[in-house]
């Protein structure tokens, strides 16, 4: 073992005191932002014979997170917030690594910045159409919200500011448009018509938001499915990863960023749009997790913008998506050349569909709400 990555997973390993010999690693494909390495390292439990135990281990893209430092800062004191309160549940734990006395949740060597943390058994979905699973992937989420209720989120930097500021990320892709760097602005026309023409219903919660109507929450602020751990037998939910934008925020930007990924018939990135759309019935199995952990929390207000936010967080992700394709794809990993192009017509495919059901969206979150307030 001595390519360049087991060297560097070696001496992070150190870093961060992992006990035992490494025995074998292997990239997992998670996100499109950090990469991510299950780390195995052979254990002697007192038994004679050797155990493997993994860790995730996770080189941070401070392209995307310029913060990096405040950003673990948010998550070890989130992780360690619901630890303290649920000791008995599956959660996150990030290690420590400790140099002069002085304890770290990461390690920066100036260029690379890397965070470790245990691993836990599990399956994930890409998408799902069993709704038991979904519906307890929406109670995961509502219970991520619960749990932190009384977590004070004036604690918690804004390390990415305006994350979920779509009108500022309109703003943005203004200043692509402007700019248009690669060329690329005159093969986007269509795509950007339409975007630009929902603006106003686009940026409704920052509106409401901004007018003192919502309150400010703790919020995930990137609840895609699959960042729900579920059991590999039972499928239960155990635990809600990706802690990266954990943020104050508002309800609906986690609610309808979920809806936007989970109840598209299709991946986010498929090319077949004739396909792409919302699937009410997976809608309503989120909407009656997501309510039945959150109901009784949610204000009117936040209640009656649920259905809305989705439309407004798809929309806020074509801005991100058109934006990086014609800044020439710097944020977003890409897997082809025009990819960023693919999302963002997958993207608006959803948003129109979610302008058709808005009606039925509406009425079964407020179905849900009664049932559960
Ligand atoms: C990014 O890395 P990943 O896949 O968890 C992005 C989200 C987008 C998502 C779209 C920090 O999340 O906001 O919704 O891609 N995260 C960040 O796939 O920008
Ligand atoms: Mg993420």
């Amino acid at each position: 073992m001595t390519d360049e990555i087991t060297k560097k997973l070696l001496k992070i390993g150190e870093a961060f005191n992992i006990e035992g010999p490494l025995f074998s690693y292997e990239e997992l494909n998670m996100g499109n932002i950090n990469r991510t390495y299950k780390v195995n390292y052979i254990r002697d439990d007192g038994s004679g014979l050797a155990k493997l135990k993994p860790f995730l281990f996770q080189r941070v893209n401070t392209y995307a997170f310029k913060n990096p430092v405040e950003l673990m800062d948010n998550i070890d004191k989130v992780t360690e917030f619901i630890r303290r309160k649920r000791p008995e549940n599956v959660n996150l734990h990030f290690h420590h690594t400790e140099k002069n006395g002085e304890r770290r949740t990461y390690l920066f060597d100036g260029d690379e910045f890397w965070r470790v943390c245990n691993f836990v058994p599990s399956v994930t979905f890409m998408t799902c159409d069993d709704l038991r699973i979904i519906r307890n992937a929406g109670a995961a989420f509502g219970d991520f919200q619960t749990v932190l209720n009384d977590f004070d989120p004036s604690q918690l930097y804004y390390t990415i500011p305006d994350f979920h500021d779509t009108r500022k990320r309109y703003e943005a892709l203004d200043r692509s448009v402007k700019a248009d760097p690669c060329g690329r602005v005159a093969g986007v026309r269509e795509e950007l018509d339409y975007i630009l023409s929902v603006r106003d219903k686009a940026c409704m919660l920052t509106d409401l938001f901004n007018e003192g109507k919502l309150p400010l929450r703790v919020t995930h602020n990137d609840t895609k499915i699959n960042n729900v751990l579920f059991d590999e037998v039972t499928h239960d939910a155990l635990v809600v990863i990706d802690l990266d934008t954990v943020m104050p925020g508002v309800v609906g930007s986690d609610f309808g960023d979920a809806i936007r990924f989970a109840a598209n018939y299709t991946e986010e990135d498929s090319r077949d749009t004739e396909k792409t759309g919302i699937d009410l019935n997976v809608f309503w199995a989120f909407a009656d997790g997501f309510l039945s952990e959150t109901a009784d929390a949610l204000t009117d207000t936040e209640i009656d913008t649920l259905a809305a936010s989705c439309f407004s967080l798809t929309c806020e992700l074509v801005t991100r998506f058109l934006a990086d394709y014609i800044d020439g794809d710097k944020y977003f990993k890409i897997n082809y050349p025009d990819h960023n192009l693919v999302r963002t017509r997958c993207q608006i495919a959803l948003a129109r569909d979610m302008e058709r059901k808005m009606e039925a969206m509406e009425s079964i979150v407020q179905g849900c709400a009664k049932k559960y307030k």
